[in-house]
């Protein structure tokens, strides 16, 4: 029982009295969504205690707390995650269930806050997750987008974009904190005075724009625990006449600027995923969150400490990669300005208190601001970069005496830009790649001259993720059986779960484990039947690949062999063929031509193999439109294959890679990200490795690429499906249709090398492994031993885990205990 509060009939009450007060309906009256509503409400004033007492006993400890700056967070549903998390969903369930409602219908009318596009989002989300139930003071900050993540729309095959409006019916879960508002300005110009008062030196801004920030705050639940942490996310409002200065009072222009300016600042998540565009409003978003998140934290630590030259004993701030790495600046701005620090002392403060992550090496990802714009936008900033720039270049130059070319090469500021990630690694006391190889990668190829200057700074975190979501509430029948078997343990240590390894071996046990599986197919092929009105065979093997939409991530290398089996069903449908379903998710940038592509594709090899009767519903192939948390919840816990076929050095970590592995799924994939330590941990015989090697590639692209016309020519089942991309067979005829594709892979007409993704140099070696899922499939005890190990051995990869090695090695924070409120 979570506390005495919770008492059936009294929640049952509070359901009953919250559709009464807000909607002036019985529960037979309300709509679903009004039912939603009723009980989420009921739920927050459950967590409300447990908020209060968290946040009172920090203030107690005066402990130190992480701030997780972000520019995204991937939530998804609030509602069953909070109750399993308050160890209350059965309890609730059943209090439904005696009102006749369906707490599964009612958790499918909460819209996903999708406030990311896909790992980075998700991964702030585990995080969080992991920091309140591991008892850490934590604040994540981050924006609250009028609109999230777009939903995406199939039609015709195509991808189209609608607007997510997430917040149409109201989030029951957030607390609007309009006291707590801060100012933050942009443009106009900056002077240097002298202060009327104390005659000090100051930097005046004048002409500039203002928006108010105001706070919104949502629970973030511990795992049975008490700790409610806070994801605090901002909003934007227009300084009101009455709030702008006497000077200003009354300048109509000028109010309806800030006003327009207000409401665009928030508006949109930029749905580029690994992509830079740089867009001036997205820089106004990074300091708008960034300018009001440390207003908030130094006002927060002033209150209990007069020292601001200690404020690093008591926060840490995590840069979520370059995306809020204008907290640099601003930290040394707020020091320096309102503080009155020296710049040695505030550059002291700054570079003991932020740390950064980096996510990705993709080259286009990386966020270079104009300088023109970065000046213009932001100039007291600009005027600090600059000071930050200077300084570093005399340590260069000092260490690398008349080696100008190092000095180009690191600089914050070159080439008309400033670099974001150099301003993070110099400022940051800390960096960290996502995943064993990763930081490898980064330390020695990457960020080498870095590396080489300040080697004590690099770190590793692999990545993880919260068992609680993408276990014990994404597949509620195997986490059932898992606590049956080893007790609850796992939910909280994840490392118990290595007691299943003592099952592989039991016949008994294996047969229950792949029922579970079997009865999560049927729930997902069920929801394909719903969703894509196509019947799959829950008998098939179920091969997911779920994620961003990415040249890097390969989909296409998975739909062209779909397109090679469907060639050899058909010339041979006398050989056998287990049968198999492939079913894809992903979400295309907006702007991504050849991703959009990809999705066309996949959805053409569809129509064309589902419908063709004469291969006996042997292939199948499925686009779950809209992946987002919610429904992936449901894919990782019916998956049989786990498709992770990035080309290798490109995949930072991976995560959902992960999730597969908890749920059951081995591993179909490259020696990339964290499939490597995967592999380390399962066992090289429980997954299905293929493909070049990370050094393989690097060495490839250092070397001007490969050649794929030798393999075009040479392998004629290649060439077909190559061929067949032109021929019009996917295309009802039409020869242009993913002539973008074909050239991608072939072509040297366009300026870039032809195949940068190496798909046709891995697509035998892929096809090879695929044979052997299928042959490791046909037999029955192998596989459920495989999938029952991949489980087994999924301990290492709980974000509780991550956390803890952040915590020990980056954050320094000690734990905070919360006594339940007691009536
Ligand atoms: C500026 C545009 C932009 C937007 C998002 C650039 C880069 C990003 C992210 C860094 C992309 C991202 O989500 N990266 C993923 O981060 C995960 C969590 O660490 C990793 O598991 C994935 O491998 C990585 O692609």
């Amino acid at each position: 029982m979570y506390s005495k509060r919770f008492e059936k009939e009294t929640f049952k009450e509070a359901v009953r009295e919250n559709v009464r007060t807000l909607y002036r309906k019985n529960i037979a009256e309300a709509s679903p969504q009004q039912i939603f509503q009723a009980v989420s409400y009921a739920v927050k004033d459950i967590i409300m205690d447990d908020w209060i007492a968290t946040q009172k006993a920090y203030d107690e400890a005066d402990a130190k707390a992480v701030y997780y700056m972000s520019m995204e967070f991937l939530m998804g549903r609030a509602l069953g995650n909070n109750l399993i998390n308050m160890t209350a969903y059965k309890e609730v369930k059943e209090a439904l269930e005696e009102m006749d409602i369906d707490l599964n219908v009612v958790e499918d009318e909460e819209p996903d806050a999708a406030l990311g596009n896909g790992g980075l989002g998700r991964l702030a989300a585990c995080f969080l997750d992991s920091l309140s139930t591991l008892n850490y003071p934590a604040y994540g900050c981050g924006i609250r987008y009028r609109y999230g993540m777009f939903k995406q729309k199939i039609e015709n095959g195509y991808q189209v974009e609608t607007p997510d409006n997430w917040l149409k019916e109201g989030n029951p879960f957030e607390l609007r904190r309009e006291e707590y508002a801060k100012e933050v300005r942009f443009g106009g110009n900056v002077h240097f005075d002298k202060d009327p008062e104390t005659g000090k030196d100051i930097f005046v801004q004048e002409n500039y724009e203002s928006v108010l920030a105001i706070p919104y705050d949502m629970p973030i639940v511990g795992y049975g625990n008490h700790v409610v942490n806070t994801l605090r996310v901002w909003d934007a409002k227009a300084i009101t006449d009455f709030q702008l200065d006497a000077f200003d009072r009354g300048d109509y222009h000028k109010s309806v600027e800030q006003e327009n300016l207000a409401k665009l600042i928030v508006d949109v998540l930029y749905p580029n995923d690994n992509h830079y565009a740089g867009k001036e409003l997205r820089l106004k978003q990074q300091y708008f969150f960034i300018s009001a998140s440390l207003q908030t934290m130094l006002e927060k630590y002033k209150k209990k400490h007069s020292d601001v030259r200690k404020l690093y004993e008591k926060v840490a701030i995590q840069m979520n990669d370059t995306h809020p790495t204008v907290a640099v600046p601003e930290l040394m701005r707020l020091l320096i300005d309102q503080e009155g620090l020296t710049w040695e002392e505030a550059w002291d403060v700054t570079t003991k208190t932020c740390a950064y992550t980096n996510h990705t090496i993709m080259s286009e990802a990386l966020e270079k601001w104009p300088i023109d714009l970065f000046s213009r936008l932001l100039p007291r900033i600009y005027q600090i970069v600059q000071e930050i720039d200077r300084r570093f270049l005399i340590e260069v130059r000092a260490k690398y005496p008349g080696n100008e070319e190092k000095v180009r090469k690191m600089a914050i500021l070159y080439d008309g830009q400033v670099r974001m990630a150099h301003m993070a690694i110099i400022a940051g006391y800390s960096v960290n790649g996502v995943a064993k190889l990763h930081t490898e990668i980064l330390k020695h190829q990457e960020l080498k001259d870095f590396y080489e200057m300040m080697p004590e700074k690099f770190n590793n975190k692999t990545n993880g993720i919260t068992q609680r979501r993408f276990l014990l509430h994404g597949n509620q029948l195997l986490a059932d059986w898992i606590t049956n078997k080893i007790g609850d343990g796992w939910i909280t240590d994840l490392a118990q779960i290595g007691k299943l390894k003592a099952y592989v071996d039991d016949e008994q046990a294996r047969k229950e484990f792949m029922e579970i599986k079997y009865r999560n197919k049927v729930r997902l092929a069920a929801y394909i039947k719903k969703h894509n009105g196509i019947e799959v065979d829950p008998n098939s093997i179920f091969d997911v690949q779920v994620k961003r939409l990415h040249e890097y991530k390969r989909q296409l290398l998975n739909i062209m062999h779909v397109m090679y089996l469907y060639n050899q069903i058909k010339e041979h449908p006398e050989v056998s063929f287990y049968p198999r379903t492939f079913v894809f998710g992903a979400k295309a940038a907006a702007g991504y031509k050849r991703a959009k592509e990809t999705i066309k594709l996949i959805n053409s090899v569809a129509d064309v193999v589902n419908n063709d009767r004469s291969i006996n519903g042997k292939l199948k192939v499925v686009f779950i439109e809209d992946y987002r948390v919610s429904n992936a919840e449901l894919l990782f816990a019916a998956a049989d294959v786990s498709e992770q076929i990035s080309t290798a050095s490109k995949e930072a970590s991976g995560t959902g890679n992960m999730k597969f592995m908890l749920n059951g799924a081995p591993t179909l994939g490259t020696m990339d990200g964290a499939n490597v330590e995967i592999v380390d941990e399962v066992g090289i015989e429980n997954a299905f490795i293929f493909g070049l090697s990370s050094e393989e590639v690097i060495n490839y692209e250092n070397h001007g690429g490969y050649n794929p016309t030798e393999i075009y020519f040479n392998d004629w089942e290649i060439k077909r499906v190559v061929d067949q991309l032109m021929d019009g067979t996917y295309a009802n005829g039409n020869h242009e249709m993913y002539k973008d594709l074909y050239n991608s892979l072939l072509n040297t007409q366009c300026t870039d090398r032809p195949d940068t993704y190496f798909i046709l140099k891995d697509f035998r070696s892929y096809a090879d492994a695929q044979k052997k899922v299928e042959e490791a499939y046909k037999d029955k005890d192998r596989w459920s031993k495989m999938a029952m190990m991949n489980t087994a051995s999924s301990g290492k990869f709980t974000s509780d885990r991550t956390i803890e090695e952040y915590v020990d090695d980056i954050w320094k924070l000690k734990k905070v205990f919360v006594k339940p409120v007691e009536e």
